[in-house]
């Protein structure tokens, strides 16, 4: 996959994207990223990129004319995403990753100041995505959340093949807890099904645990997850009281 960033500020993701599993994709060749400069498409000798409202109210807004050149010099194909981070974009879920995890190439657009000049939206962006209903300073924490998001679900980036089907989410269910050694932590110990051998045991432990930890967590969740006759079973217990 070949991801291009525009930004005012392409050193944000040097060590976000230079280290861990970022760097492994990239390492593998699985993953081909770039930074570019907006500012090196303002066409002023003042590097001007920005500008003031129309109206007034004061505040910034990032230049029509710049973002379009710095667009346009990427050359999209047709059915290239250009993706604009903002907050009132639709908003970053474990399918629209997975979706935009198949894409061979996007670009991401990181605005800044108080907004882009709204023809840039109409012009030249085809998506828009939020991580979240509250504002930042700028698109790039946003673009680099969507990066990670998106990256570890290119097929070959994780290790373990696979692993990634059981986060939280990807069946549309919150994951349950987890253990390791030791077998005792300041009294705590480890359920004793994980340590007993029977993986049929440990499988449907596991899956209660999900259900009941969505349950009590993002009861929303269970609307649109996809359930068996013993989810609904072991959730209708839950809600009696008849099952911990
Ligand atoms: C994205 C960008 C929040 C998000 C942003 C988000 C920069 N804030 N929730 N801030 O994903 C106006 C133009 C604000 C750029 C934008």
């Amino acid at each position: 996959m070949k991801i291009e960033v525009l930004t005012l500020f392409p050193n944000m993701f040097d060590g976000v994207m230079s280290e861990s599993m970022m760097w492994k994709a990239r390492d593998r060749g699985l993953l081909d990223f770039s930074a570019r400069d907006i500012r090196d498409y303002s066409g002023d000798k003042h590097r001007k990129v920005d500008d003031s409202p129309y109206g007034g109210g004061g505040g910034m807004i990032l230049k029509a004319d710049v973002l379009l050149r710095a667009i346009e010099a990427l050359e999209p194909e047709a059915d290239t995403p250009v993706i604009l981070l903002s907050p009132q974009g639709r908003l970053l879920t474990h399918e629209a990753a997975a979706e935009l995890s198949r894409r061979e190439r996007l670009i991401l657009v990181c605005g800044h100041y108080e907004g882009v000049d709204e023809r840039v939206r109409e012009l030249a962006i085809s998506d828009e995505i939020s991580i979240g209903d509250y504002v930042l300073t700028g698109g790039e924490l946003a673009a680099m959340v969507l990066i990670d998001a998106v990256v570890r679900l290119i097929p070959g980036v994780l290790g373990a093949e696979g692993a990634q089907q059981r986060d939280s989410h990807a069946d549309g269910l919150l994951e349950g807890p987890h253990y390791t050694r030791p077998p005792e932590v300041r009294g705590l110990t480890v359920p004793e099904v994980l340590t007993s051998g029977h993986h049929a045991e440990v499988e449907r432990w596991r899956r209660q645990q999900a259900l009941k930890r969505t349950w009590l967590r993002r009861p929303e969740l269970l609307e649109r997850a996809e359930l068996s006759e013993a989810d609904r079973e072991y959730l209708a217990q839950l809600a009696a009281g008849a099952a911990d």
